[in-house]
């Protein structure tokens, strides 16, 4: 599908490997009339231009996710009203609470996964053809997990999906792992992908890591940016990263940044409800240039750019 999306050319004698769209941010917490904060959300083609799924937290700082469209990728409609999922299937799945989504487009379908909560949070699962009427199916996982991002393929046959085990607060630990589904409702085959990294090696991500976007298929691997977190004296600081992934057997890690891509340094992303959080949730691909959508500071989202071929080479280098 070509399609532009939004871009701008690395700033003048920047040697960053990714860079902030100078306008940041492209969404604002007051986006709709309801909202504390809209960050942590994740867009994807749609018809002639862009739909998403966006975390807005009301002013009862409840979380729930809602659809929005746009012609540029930049400039936003979202809707005042949060997703009304209807059940698929017989059994209506009780939700708390949805954050963090991620929307992979695969079989026809735009297929949404967050974190639902159900006697804590694990992974929530829905879908929806034509971004007007969503379907909630079975979540995927038992409590307590979150981050869960579904690859926009089958593997060997099977829907693959990541998530990262955690508990039911603000989790101190935290490994990527993958498991795999015949249907989209029964998952096993779990997988481990990654570790937190040794605080010596590179300490951004030694508390615990979680993946991003939905990865995205290259002719070497499968790349996928993900969040790593350090424990500071101040709390979590959030950085994002990448990781390069086995085509065939994508538990497998070929190749994993040691220094972060993007770490929490532009005012919108140093304050804001949480301070210091980068959180990539979503990534526009048009040929080698790349654009990635980020919650900054659990309180509103930017995007940032970079060019695959680039960011492939930068990680041989890791
Ligand atoms: C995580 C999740 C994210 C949030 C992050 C930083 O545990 O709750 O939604 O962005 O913490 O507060």
């Amino acid at each position: 599908m070509a399609k532009q999306i939004p871009w701008q050319e690395r700033p003048a004698g920047s040697k960053e490997i990714m860079w902030r769209y100078d306008k940041n941010p492209v969404i604002n917490r007051y986006d709709i009339p309801s909202s504390n904060s809209i960050f942590n959300s994740a867009v994807v083609p749609f018809k002639d231009g862009f739909a998403g799924v966006f975390r807005c937290d009301n002013r009862r700082v409840q979380m729930n996710i809602f659809a929005g469209f746009s012609d540029d990728g930049l400039n936003w409609r979202i809707n005042p009203e949060p997703i009304d999922f209807k059940p698929f299937g017989d059994h209506f799945v009780h939700s708390d609470y949805k954050y963090d989504p991620r929307v992979t487009y695969l079989d026809g379908k735009y297929w949404i996964t967050w974190c639902n909560g159900y006697h804590g949070p694990t992974i929530g699962v829905g879908f929806t053809e034509d971004f007007q009427t969503f379907y909630q199916c079975e979540n995927a996982l038992l409590p307590f997990n979150r981050n869960g991002v579904l690859f926009p393929a089958k593997i060997g046959g099977k829907y693959a999906l990541l998530s990262r085990p955690s508990d039911n607060g603000h989790t101190p630990f935290g490994d990527i792992f993958l498991s795999f589904s015949p249907d989209m409702k029964f998952w096993g085959e779990h997988r481990h992908v990654m570790s937190p990294m040794p605080f010596e090696q590179s300490a951004w991500q030694c508390t615990k890591v979680g993946a991003g976007s939905v990865p995205i298929l290259t002719e070497e691997g499968w790349l996928m940016f993900y969040h790593g977190v350090i424990t500071t004296c101040n709390g979590y600081r959030y950085s994002m990263g990448a990781v390069l992934l086995d085509k065939d057997e994508p538990w497998k890690v070929l190749r994993r940044s040691k220094d972060y891509l993007l770490a929490p340094a532009a005012i919108y992303e140093l304050t804001g409800d949480v301070p210091d959080v980068v959180f990539p949730c979503a990534a526009l691909t048009e040929g080698d240039k790349v654009c990635v959508y980020y919650g900054a500071a659990d309180t509103c989202v930017g995007i940032a750019f970079g060019k695959i071929s680039e960011i492939l080479d930068w990680l041989k280098k890791q």
